[in-house]
């Protein structure tokens, strides 16, 4: 169906935990504020509404610190929930504990077979194409397993390098529309996006990459307000969304949510 890499009708997002300050992360910042973080998730909860979009909101994880970045344990397509194997060992029993709210809400929930790892931030959809990045938490033997499920939904795969400095392949880049993605200069000169008009971020913006584009609008971490420009001039309605405390556990707007469309009027969700 055109367009369905940036249509959705339903949103899942978890609430970030109170044991939230002890995610994971490259680089010690500081800690992220319980509360800030909750108010700017809530703000993001409300800005996948405004959209359109039907959104579950389910309660937080103490267990998993990481766990509101839900993109990461499943990836949504065509009407199937694949359960991934994320590539963190403190993150690994997040599928598990998502399993059942997916079998909830999707008629087919596949596990990932095989063997390795796949996090869901390392996963760029467009409408025919699905981009996997090897990074430190994705590896071949997850890809390998991958393939055939996607092939079976009627994607083509294509693998590519995320450079080892960047956490997961979707922290520097998102797609605008099935055919053009926003990028950091840093993984377009890998040339990993061939056949993708690019948007590049301005100058010291990366971090603006990890966007998501929801329905008529695209969702951008506020801070970057030169690429928010290059957008507008582009001719992209943008809503600009406060995420310092996500940026403190290397997350971004596209890790809060599991994006997807079901048929008929919000298909079991609250
Ligand atoms: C982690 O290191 O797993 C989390 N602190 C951040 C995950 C961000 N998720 C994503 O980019 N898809």
């Amino acid at each position: 169906m055109p367009n369905q890499s940036i249509r959705f009708t339903h949103a899942l997002c978890r609430r970030p935990a109170r044991s939230v300050t002890q995610g994971l992360r490259e680089v010690d910042r500081g800690a992220p504020d319980p509360d800030l973080f909750d108010a700017e998730h809530m703000t993001y909860v409300a800005a996948l509404r405004d959209a359109g979009m039907m959104v579950t909101l389910l309660e937080p994880q103490e267990a998993f610190p990481d766990s509101c970045f839900i993109e990461d344990p499943a990836l949504c397509l065509k009407g199937v929930a694949i359960v991934l194997r994320p590539g963190a060992s403190t993150r690994a029993g997040e599928a598990a504990q998502l399993k059942p709210v997916l079998e909830g809400i999707f008629p087919e929930v596949w596990d990932l077979p095989g063997q390795g790892a796949v996090d869901g931030g390392d996963i760029l959809c467009s409408d025919e194409e699905v981009m996997v990045g090897l990074s430190a938490r994705t590896d071949r033997a997850g890809v390998a397993a991958l393939r055939p499920l996607v092939e079976a939904l009627g994607y083509r795969v294509r693998i590519v390098e995320t450079p080892p400095d960047i956490l997961h392949f979707k922290t520097e880049v998102s797609l605008l529309d099935p055919d053009t993605v926003l990028a950091s200069r840093k993984l377009a000169a890998t040339g990993c996006l061939q056949g993708y008009r690019v948007i590049e971020t301005a100058p010291g913006e990366a971090a603006a990459a990890n966007a998501i584009r929801v329905n008529d609008r695209v969702l951008l971490s506020a801070g970057h307000s030169r690429t928010a420009e290059r957008l507008d001039r582009a001719g992209y309605r943008v809503v600009e969304l406060p995420m310092t405390q996500a940026a403190l556990l290397d997350g971004g707007l596209s890790c809060l949510s599991l994006r997807f469309s079901l048929p008929g009027p919000g298909a079991g969700l609250a």
